[in-house]
């Protein structure tokens, strides 16, 4: 099974959710520019699945054609102007243009061409290579140099809506040695990458470069502790199949998505209730990941990437590698994306899919001496992408109780700046002798769109509320004659403005989603629950760059009505912005979102304080949420696992 794509039949039906296929982005960029849309003077920034509506999508189904088209996000060099073109396609790849519209004020992510660039301008700017050399470094091909946007004030002279990208750099002292090791600190060349020229060279510290190596490649640290052979097989074949990007395992499916500017994305959430198909969810994904960095020195403050918003998470995908990255019964599924020149670029084995036994899904000895325990297993989607120091990696969780997790793995190197051993230094941690990690957080956003039990209403409108709930206790006396009672508080969130929450563990909050038109067997309205996991609150201030550009990390969440432009929490376009665009300008309206179609979007993350142990390579953090059904079935869907074949019961 680790054949590409073993069993996936993606000649079948294309579907319009379906990611978009090599063939198709070269047809759309053939077509762009035989119809004198895109020339020598644009840039490729994004191409993404233009998604149907619900209705659309909900008829299609019902066996109505619906146009495949493609969303392109160009940047136009010779003005600095971004459009955004919707292009249909047809069968065997025909393509029309449908819209094309500038969108004014718009700054396009750093494209993977403009770092090249940058860094090729960089060092070859004399400036640059006069400080490197008063460093003692002359070999310019031992310098490791990364572009960064600019996440914080932008210094007054260079202030002029231009797009800048600055370049951390390193020292790789030897051939393959870990050059994060190796910071040359205070020296910094800011890069306008739509004129192609160094704007400024920043060069007024100087620190000595730390010289202990890092090394963490096992050719240099001959890593040797091994443990005997786990092997994970299924002699009988996997328990899930395709329907081209269609998946069906144990009573759930789902449509597998990707996304070049969010990475994997899961479409279409069903789950099949004794014979009755349910809705769950439309469309799950991780609309945005910012890494505010929490160190002022010269060297981090300006750290506060957008890697969703500003480089496009799905650019950076890995291709992943069997009984590494992934063990067992494998399926991959590779992914293209177009390129800033308008090439295509595959990505082998982008997607991993298996079923991973989970422990024991519930378990019970009766007084007579019975036993029942089920052995849990869980159907795993995930990637990975990296984008410079850093790995991300998105695994959605499928479960046999009826609910879904997503986890955020982060692992990788931890950024490096250089300052004195032993510094005053209280916003990082030294690693080794001059070798620090700035502290720094790292935030998610999950854009949810559930549709609780909403299958039947996808043309009408689904309808769904969102209700927290809180539990608490009342004072001694006649409501709580013992001290020990307590009680849930439900309330419903009429408004947008109400809903802006955040986690409260000391009242075991959460959030529930509900369908108030549709009872279970005790004729309460079905929902399911979002159960926050270990999270992080921003340290930023609001008034700051980065708090006013990532304004929606102020909330864990946030329920808006649901809308097919608002996608992403901080903005279509926030590289360089000037803040409060997103989930702040768009709850500005406060629109009703009771008994209607919602959006849920959940702020979470870490707190990432360094330690010693986090070096060379961070061992795997993770993060996120989990979905569970409340109220949604009427018994547990556990109940219905069958006992493992073995004498487990
Ligand atoms: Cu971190």
């Amino acid at each position: 099974m680790s054949a590409v794509a073993a069993g996936v039949d993606v000649a079948s039906r294309v579907h319009p959710l379906d990611p978009l296929s090599k063939a198709e982005l070269e047809s759309v960029i053939v077509a762009l520019r035989r119809d004198g849309v895109i020339d020598q003077r644009h840039l490729i920034a994004m191409m993404q699945v233009e998604e149907p509506s619900k209705s659309a999508l909900a008829h299609f189904r019902l066996g109505k054609n619906v146009d495949r088209a493609a969303r392109v996000t160009v940047l136009d060099r010779s003005t600095g102007k971004v459009a955004e073109i919707v292009v249909t396609i047809g069968a065997e790849n025909t393509c029309r243009v449908v819209s094309n519209k500038i969108i004014e004020g718009a700054k396009a992510p750093v494209l993977s061409v403009e770092s090249e660039m940058a860094i090729a301008v960089a060092k070859r700017d004399p400036r640059v290579i006069e400080a490197l050399r008063s460093r003692g470094i002359t070999d310019l091909d031992s310098v490791k140099m990364e572009t960064w946007t600019i996440g914080a004030q932008i210094p007054k002279y260079l202030d002029d809506g231009r797009r800048l990208i600055w370049t951390p750099m390193w020292h790789q002292p030897t051939p393959q040695a870990n050059f994060y090791a190796h910071p040359i600190s205070g020296l910094y060349a800011i890069v306008d990458i739509d004129s192609g020229e160094v704007v400024a060279v920043e060069n007024d510290q100087q620190i000595a470069v730390p010289q202990t190596p890092g090394p963490y490649r096992q050719s240099q640290t001959g890593a040797d502790i091994a443990l005997k052979p786990l092997e994970i097989k299924q002699p009988e074949g996997v328990s899930f199949s395709f329907d081209g990007y269609k998946v069906t395992w144990e009573r759930w499916n789902f449509r597998i998505g990707f996304c070049q500017r969010e990475g994997l994305v899961i479409h279409d959430v069903w789950f099949d209730d004794a014979g009755e198909m349910r809705k769950i969810a439309h469309r799950l994904s991780i609309a945005e990941l910012v890494i505010p960095y929490g160190d002022p020195s010269q060297g981090s403050y300006r750290k506060n990437a957008f890697d969703t918003g500003e480089f496009g998470l799905g650019n950076y995908t890995n291709s992943l590698t069997l009984g590494c990255d992934c063990l067992g019964e494998i399926v991959y599924l590779d992914v293209a994306i177009a390129t800033p020149d308008g090439s295509v670029r595959e990505i082998k084995n982008a997607i991993c899919i298996h079923e991973e036994d989970f422990g024991i899904l519930w378990k019970h000895v009766d007084i007579d001496g019975n036993v029942e325990v089920r052995r849990g297993r869980r159907f795993v989607v995930s990637s990975i992408v990296t984008i410079n120091n850093y790995e991300y990696g998105y695994f959605w969780y499928f479960y046999q109780d009826g609910s879904i997790e997503f986890e955020a793995k982060l692992t990788g190197i931890v950024l490096t700046l250089a300052d004195n051993p032993g510094a005053d230094h209280g916003s990082a941690t030294e690693l080794e002798p001059g070798l620090w990690a700035p502290y720094h957080q790292h935030i998610l956003c999950a854009r949810l769109d559930l549709d609780i039990d909403g299958g039947a209403d996808e043309i009408a409108g689904v309808r769904n509320s969102v209700i927290e709930v809180d539990s608490f206790s009342h004072e001694m006396g006649p409501k709580n004659i013992y001290g020990g009672a307590y009680e849930t508080s439900e309330k419903v969130f009429r408004h947008e403005s109400e809903a802006r929450r955040l986690v409260d563990p000391l009242k075991s909050r959460f959030w529930k989603i509900i369908n108030p038109g549709r009872k279970n067997h005790m004729g309460k309205p079905v929902g399911y629950k979002l159960v926050s996991g270990h999270t992080t609150y921003p340290l930023a201030k609001p008034e700051s760059t980065i708090g006013r550009r990532a304004g929606f990390m102020y909330h864990h969440l946030w329920v808006t009505v649901n809308r097919a432009d608002e996608r992403y929490p901080a903005g279509d376009y926030p590289y360089q912005h000037a803040g409060g665009a997103g989930l702040p300008e768009w709850t500005r309206a406060n629109r009703e979102i009771e008994n209607t179609d919602v959006v849920l979007w959940h702020v979470f993350g870490t707190n990432h304080i360094p330690r010693t142990e986090d070096w060379p390579v961070m061992p795997v953090e993770r993060t996120g949420f989990h979905l569970k059904p409340s109220g949604f079935f009427a018994r547990s869907p556990g109940i219905d696992v069958a006992p493992a074949p073995k004498a487990c019961h």
